[in-house]
Order: C-alpha cells, then sequence, then structure tokens
C-alpha cells in the first residue's frame, strides 16, 4: 500500500482531530469492533460492515450509536460502502487483498489501513513515548512474544503482548494500565497492509510457506513480512539459520543507528545471541562484545518449558535479543524463563503410555511449524491432516519419511496427503480417518496401534483445523482427551 505512504499525516496523535474524517470498517470481529469502538470515542464519522458478525457485537453498536451492515453478500457491503464516500478504509486482517472492497478501494485511491497504523498513530493515549517491540514470522510468534513480555515485566516495565496474539493493539493502547511497551505479534496480513509504524526493536523469526492463498504466493508474503523491518530505530534481529530474514534486514530502510543482531543454536558471533554448550548468552548488547559474552541463563533454568525443541531454543535466542535490546538486564532475563508457562498445544507433553510418548503439537498449521516438530523426534507416528490452505506439504512427507513409523491422516485435504506418501514415502503405513465422528479418538487409536515403545505420537498437523474443529485448541483438546481415554483403557 506504498501509494497510500502519507495518508492523514496531521492524524498522528489521540488528540487529533479525528472528527474530520469519515471511515468505513471493515469486519466485526475483534479487529473490527476494536477500531469501530476507538473512533467512536473519538469522534470519527462510522459506517462498520462485515459479511457475519455476533449478535452480541451488533447490540453494542447498536447502543453507542454506530451505523452498521452486516450481510454475507459482499457485493452489498461493497455498494453500501461506495455510497458512503469514506475518507479511509480501515480492514481486519482476514480481509484479503483480491476481496471487492479492498480492490474498489485502491480504484478510487481510498486510503487502506488495518487497526495497527490507526493504533500507532494513537499510541500516545496515555504514554507520550510508548515504544513498539513488533514479532512476526510463520511460527513461533506468539510464544517469542509472551516470553518478550515476561523478560520486560520481570525488569519492571509496563508490558503487554498483543496484536495476532489475540489481543486488539487498540485494546491495548486505551488501557488505564498505561502500558510503556507494547510487544506486538504481527501477521503477514497486518504487514500487508502496513503503511508507517517505527518499531522499537523488530524481527523476522523465520518465513516459510503460509497463507499462500491470501497473499498469492511466497513472494509477496516474503515482503509483507520483511515490512517489519522498515523504520527499526534499535535492533532488527533475525535468524542466523534462516538466511531470507537476515536478507530482509538488508533490504530494509531503518533508522540512522538501528543494528543487526542475529540469534541462532549455535556460538554467537560479536554482534549475536546464541548458545554456548548448555549457556544461552549475548554477544550484542554489551560494551565489551569483541571479546566477551554475557550469560543469561543455563539449559536447566528452561526446565519450565518441558520438551526443549531446537524451534523453542530458537524463540528463546529471539526474545532475548529483542528483551536485552531494550535494556532488560540478565537477571531479570533469567527469572522470566525460569518462571514461563508454556502454553498448551505447542509441542505438549500429554501422557506416556506403554513406552509411547503422546505429543500434542495442534498449534503446527502449516508445514513449517510441522517440520520443527518431527525434527524433534528420531522416530514417529505422525497425526496430521486438515485445511491446507493452497500449501503443498508433498515436501515435508519426503523429507521426514525416514523417521517415520507410520502416518494418521484426517481433515477434507486427506487425498493430496495420500498421494503425496505413496509417491514419496510408499513404505510408510499410512491409515485414513474417513470425515465423520470422533476423529481424533480414531485418530490416536490408530496411531497406537501403529507405535511401538520408545516411539513419539505427534499431533502436527501442518493444516488449520476449522474443517473439524473450532480451533487449533479444540483439536489439540480432543487429542489430549483421546489419548487419556487411552491410557485410561490400558490401567
Ligand atoms: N470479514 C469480512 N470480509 C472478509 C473477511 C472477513 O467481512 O473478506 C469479516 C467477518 O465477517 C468478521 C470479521 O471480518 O466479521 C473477522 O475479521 P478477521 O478474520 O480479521 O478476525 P478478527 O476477529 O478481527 O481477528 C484478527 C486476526 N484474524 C485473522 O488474521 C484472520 C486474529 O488472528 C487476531 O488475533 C485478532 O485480529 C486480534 O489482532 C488469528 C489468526 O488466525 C489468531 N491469525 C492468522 C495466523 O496467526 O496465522 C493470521
Amino acid at each position: 500500500m506504498d501509494s497510500h505512504g502519507a495518508a492523514f499525516p496531521e492524524l498522528n496523535s489521540w488528540s487529533s482531530d479525528w472528527k474530520s474524517i469519515k471511515v468505513a470498517v471493515v469486519g466485526l470481529g475483534k479487529t473490527g469492533f476494536s477500531v469501530a469502538d476507538t473512533l467512536k470515542e473519538l469522534g470519527s464519522e462510522l459506517l462498520v460492515v462485515a459479511e457475519s458478525g455476533e449478535i452480541e457485537i451488533l447490540d453494542i453498536l447498536e447502543v453507542l450509536g454506530i451505523e452498521f451492515l452486516v450481510d454475507p453478500d459482499s457485493e452489498k457491503l461493497s455498494a453500501a460502502v461506495a455510497g458512503y464516500q469514506p475518507d479511509l478504509l480501515i480492514v481486519s486482517p482476514g480481509v484479503a487483498p483480491t476481496s471487492q472492497l479492498v480492490r474498489q478501494a485502491l480504484l478510487e485511491g481510498i486510503p487502506i489501513w488495518t487497526d495497527v497504523d490507526l493504533a500507532w498513530r494513537l499510541r500516545d493515549r496515555f504514554i507520550p513515548n510508548q515504544e513498539w517491540i513488533c514479532i512476526t514470522g510463520t511460527n513461533g510468534k506468539t510464544t517469542t512474544a509472551e516470553i518478550t513480555e515476561s523478560m520486560l515485566l520481570a525488569s519492571g516495565v509496563r508490558a503487554v503482548a498483543c496484536g495476532n496474539i489475540g489481543k486488539p493493539i487498540l485494546d491495548c493502547i486505551r488501557d488505564p494500565a498505561e502500558f510503556e511497551v507494547l510487544v506486538v505479534e504481527l501477521s503477514s496480513f497486518q504487514l500487508h497492509y502496513l503503511e508507517s509504524i517505527e518499531p522499537f526493536s523488530s524481527v523476522v523469526l523465520n518465513i516459510a510457506n503460509d497463507h499462500l492463498d491470501w497473499h498469492g504466493g511466497f513472494e509477496p508474503y516474503r515482503a509483507a513480512k520483511g515490512r517489519i523491518y522498515s523504520k527499526t530505530k534499535v535492533a532488527c534481529v533475525y535468524n542466523l539459520e534462516d538466511p531470507v530474514t537476515e536478507q530482509l534486514v538488508e533490504a530494509a530502510e531503518v533508522q540512522d543507528g538501528a543494528r543487526a543482531v542475529g540469534f541462532g543454536l549455535g556460538t554467537p558471533a560479536r554482534s549475536n545471541v546464541g548458545y554456548v554448550e548448555d549457556l544461552l548468552v549475548d554477544r550484542a548488547f554489551l560494551e565489551e562484545r569483541a571479546d566477551k559474552a554475557l550469560e543469561i541463563a543455563s539449559l536447566q533454568d528452561l526446565s519450565s518449558f518441558g520438551v526443549l525443541t531446537p524451534h523453542l531454543l530458537s524463540n528463546i535466542a529471539a526474545a532475548t535479543a529483542l528483551a536485552r535490546s531494550y535494556g532488560v538486564p540478565p537477571a531479570a532475563c533469567r527469572k522470566a524463563l525460569r518462571e514461563f508457562e508454556i502454553s498448551p498445544h505447542r509441542i505438549q507433553l500429554i501422557a506416556e503410555v506403554t513406552g509411547v510418548r503422546y505429543i500434542n503439537d495442534s498449534k503446527a498449521t502449516n508445514a513449517h511449524a510441522a517440520a520443527a516438530s518431527l525434527r524433534s523426534f528420531e522416530s514417529v507416528v505422525w497425526i496430521l491432516g486438515g485445511l491446507l490452505k493452497g500449501a503443498d506439504i508433498s515436501d515435508l512427507i519426503g523429507q521426514f519419511a525416514p523417521r517415520l513409523r507410520g502416518a494418521v491422516v484426517i481433515g477434507v485435504d486427506r487425498v493430496a496427503i495420500k498421494q503425496a506418501f505413496a509417491e514419496l514415502a510408499p513404505s510408510v503405513p499410512v491409515i485414513e480417518i474417513e470425515g465423520s465422528g470422533e476423529v481424533m479418538s480414531q485418530a490416536v487409536s490408530s496411531a497406537a496401534s501403529l507405535a511401538s515403545p520408545g516411539d513419539v505420537v505427534l499431533l502436527a498437523p501442518a493444516a488449520a483445523s476449522m474443517d473439524q474443529f473450532k480451533n487449533y485448541q479444540d483439536r489439540g483438546e480432543s487429542f489430549a482427551k483421546a489419548v487419556h481415554n487411552l491410557s485410561v483403557g490400558e490401567k
């Protein structure tokens, strides 16, 4: 959206004259509601349109006196917005660039933002110099944002993780807790529409195929992710094991004095954060970095994280780099790491039944996340499948075939997956679970029948869950329940 680079430069503060603009808001989920509610408070003229919306939200809009149109027919929504003639369109991140509303606004030269640019301009609501630490990547965003938030909190900074993590940024801007730092998780959808923010520090954790149907290919997806580094002030943090992230830093226009800081699993060179044997160390944010390293924590300090996969260690190093860039002392980083509680559904050990470990990584909604999981275990019965969202997971199947004892395929996109197994991993036994009934309990008992003591049964679907479950949490909970039933059966 570069063509709209300088839309409304005068609207750059909570105290600006927001009454002067007429805004159409698209979407009535978490984002759309937070945008409408904020702009109403600021006195802008508003029309909210959405293909769907929960009745409770519509009731609140009525009470607030906000005009809205909810209709599954996108033609009607476009016509309503065209008739309204807004100065600005604020879309929810789920609204694809190919949608009629977005195409129409582009044709008419109407600027398009998401909540991110609006929140950036309003960030002085309570704190004049609120800073944003911004995090994106294909996988590990939420974990990294949560760890960074904990480290900041441990050092006494009023910080909160928000954004794609599930908490709208605008809610945190307006929170009377007066946050000094927002740790903002940004999705590729939000970054695609991004106009202009100035992160304190930023990171692309890793980059692999995801959401290709929304973006229309890998190149636009990669370009969207790279926008996070633009105008970064202090540190552009990148993954030493993922060269694309470094290329994105090199290509970015950052602010004078911003440094590139790498993170990884190996011994860190100067300016990087990494691991020396069983120690997490910082060689970036200390005066004597030429010949010294600062010890942050030992692997023992990380025991609360459970299964320490390479992916998780990588996220921890990234969070450390971000927190250290803000000046969080090593002792506070260590305290946060020792006390951290990992969220469920991310490589979570559910139970060990007759020598087989059952691991829930329902959060692995794409091939890249599933690869990180598979790489962590030697001998695996893999439960996979769901909604593939346009992604091709055959490479994944080919790559990990040698460590698979078997596979159990669920979800709507089973045909493509079965075909890939037949072509690339013909010796791996595959069980297909037909669509209906208790999908997950069938999947778990089938996986149990393929596993031997010492194996891991791994739910790492490499696909979204919405075809058979409410969301990935629901899918993970169904897995845990099925495993518990299995273990009860064994006793
Ligand atoms: N809508 C339309 N037209 C469209 C698409 C959507 O009218 O073409 C309407 C829907 O009818 C509904 C609303 O838009 O009224 C839904 O908007 P949304 O899909 O953007 O969802 P929100 O509830 O606003 O949640 C969004 C993020 N969702 C997406 O990016 C799809 C949430 O990330 C995020 O937590 C939330 O904002 C707060 O910032 C979720 C997600 O799945 C977790 N993210 C993807 C991911 O992590 O992979 C990107």
